[in-house]
């Protein structure tokens, strides 16, 4: 009788954290999380963890809290936007992103790299 009681107590809790983790996922993932016309970057894979919304189409220093830590970014922008390995628009041209245009991952050449990005 008591291990049939726990066993029904442990199920109810992982239904309860299943539904809480997929509900914030759904909510980090929402488009509507990055404003028209802003660029958006985000420290991991589908538009999650750490990030940084920055209005118009460039930026010649993505911060300390961002740099060379970008995996996930969205140019909800009306340009073509390039990014950078480093500050000031130099280094490799890492990502060309078209208006409008998103990756949910920028690939393991360019991940972890973006310092800067511009209209190009
Ligand atoms: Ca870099």
């Amino acid at each position: 009788m008591r291990k049939t009681m726990l066993a029904g107590i442990i199920a109810g809790v992982c239904v309860t954290a299943t539904t809480v983790v997929a509900g914030a996922t759904q909510a980090m993932a929402n488009p509507n999380d990055c404003p028209k016309n802003y660029v958006c970057v985000w420290g991991d894979s589908n538009y999650e963890g750490r990030f940084v919304f920055a209005p118009g189409t460039s930026r010649e220093k993505v911060g300390d809290r961002m740099n060379d830590l970008t995996t996930a970014l969205w140019n909800r922008t009306g340009s073509t936007i390039c990014f950078y390995d480093d500050t000031g628009y130099g280094g490799s041209l890492l990502a060309r992103v078209g208006p409008g245009e998103s990756r949910p991952n920028v690939g393991r050449t360019a991940n972890d790299r973006i310092s800067s990005w511009r209209a190009c």
